[in-house]
């Protein structure tokens, strides 16, 4: 049992609280509060350099962002996206919101990010978009889908919502597709509370969503379109920008656990570690495991023995998005269309994995996994 408190699936970086404090005091004497602020400007500019990426727009968070990331490709009414199930609530319900039909798609084993090569029989002639989600840091095929949009002409949306600073060949993540969206939320790698952006290589989308993020404000007496209220404030900025200098320090501290756990679990009966390919850089925001029908107890039954000595794993993503009460009388919904997804959410446990992660319950954890009696 781990005394007194709980250990959970991470915690939040949180910069020296002094210089919070000087923060503080620049926006005070400044009152300059919200609406594109300095901060937000210096925040946006040194993100383009971090994500190598052309053009970046914040947000209060991920969500908004992502709801505005379909907005701004104009997508028609009523057409088909096509996406995966085994995702974070937010990305099915931001293509719903759109007016637009969630397609699920079933997912590859191994990265668990929609399978490219199943996406081909999904396309018909309402579908307009494909929605990917690099789930836990794991990149999609991005080649395979961009060949895919443009053999059929669809617009591509990226949900980087785990991958934050994730490369492929020494490119940023975020250059792929047309839009692609990071969550900044208190749970992820780098976080501003809440917060998230949007990230394209187009500049003409700049201004687009510039706009929809403002309400659709042009100028003091023009509202040229049907935009909302996504814009970051100058707190949630000036975190950004604290939490920007000390986010590759969180990185290093993560890779000495995401070590300890791959030396003490790997060659565990039954236990599978999802692995990177080697081109792709780690943005260290989950360690996933997956639990096979070879080891000894189930992942519910792992999950629930964890529990009980106050040890907070998560089992993300479970249920997966075909399952809600929303989505399930959806077609594409059906368990044979999904056969890998629905496998996966009875497989995967994300363990603790933040960088203050006290070793011995590190090895605590990897202790149970190889003997969980
Ligand atoms: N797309 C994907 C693929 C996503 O994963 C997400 C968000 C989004 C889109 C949407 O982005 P945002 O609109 O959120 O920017 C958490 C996060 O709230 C959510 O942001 C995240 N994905 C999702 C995967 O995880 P929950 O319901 O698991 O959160 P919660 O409150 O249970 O937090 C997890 C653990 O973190 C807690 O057990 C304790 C710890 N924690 C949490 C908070 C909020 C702290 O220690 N301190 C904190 O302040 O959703």
């Amino acid at each position: 049992m781990i005394k007194d408190k709980n250990i959970y699936v991470t915690q939040p970086l949180l910069p020296p609280l002094e210089q919070v404090t000087n923060y503080l005091k620049e926006i005070w004497s400044d009152k300059w509060l919200t609406n594109m602020g300095a901060k937000h400007k210096l925040l946006e500019n040194r993100l383009k350099d971090i994500l190598k990426v052309q053009g970046v727009s914040l947000f209060n968070n991920g969500t908004i962002a992502l709801l505005t990331a379909l907005k701004a490709l104009d997508l028609p009414y009523g057409s088909e996206v096509i996406t995966t199930p085994f995702t974070f609530a937010a990305t099915p319900h931001c293509i719903a919101w759109n007016g637009l039909v969630p397609v699920f798609c079933d997912i590859d084993p191994e990265t668990m990010c929609i399978n490219a090569d199943a996406i081909e029989k999904l396309i018909n002639n309402k579908t307009s978009a494909i929605l990917g989600v690099h789930v836990y840091g794991f990149p999609c095929d991005v080649e395979k889908i961009d060949m895919i949009s443009q053999k059929y002409n669809l617009k591509v949306i990226y949900d980087a919502a785990h991958s934050f600073s994730t490369e492929i060949n020494g490119r940023g993540i975020g250059s792929f597709g047309d839009i692609t969206m990071f969550s900044f939320h208190a749970t992820k790698l780098f976080n501003t509370v809440e917060g998230g952006c949007l990230t394209y290589s187009d500049p003409k989308l700049e201004d687009r969503i510039y706009n929809l993020r403002n309400f659709g404000i042009i100028s003091e007496e023009i509202v040229a379109d049907i935009g909302l209220n996504g814009k970051m404030n100058e707190l949630q900025a000036a975190i950004g920008l604290l939490n920007l200098d000390i986010f590759k320090e969180e990185q290093c501290k993560r890779a000495v656990i995401k070590n300890t756990y791959n030396k003490n679990i790997s060659g565990t009966k039954g236990i599978r570690i999802p692995q990177l390919l080697e081109n792709t850089t780690d943005s260290y925001q989950y360690y996933p495991i997956v639990i096979g029908q070879d080891y000894p107890i189930t992942r519910d039954e792992l999950y629930a023995k964890f529990k009980s000595i106050n040890i907070m794993t998560r089992k993300y993503f479970y249920p997966i998005c075909s399952d809600y009460e929303c989505y399930k009388h959806m077609p594409s919904s059906c368990k044979s269309n999904l056969p890998i997804a629905n496998d996966m959410k009875n497989r995967v446990l994300c363990l603790p994995f933040y960088g203050d992660l006290p070793v011995d319950i590190c090895n605590k954890i990897c202790e149970v996994i190889r003997d969980p009696y």
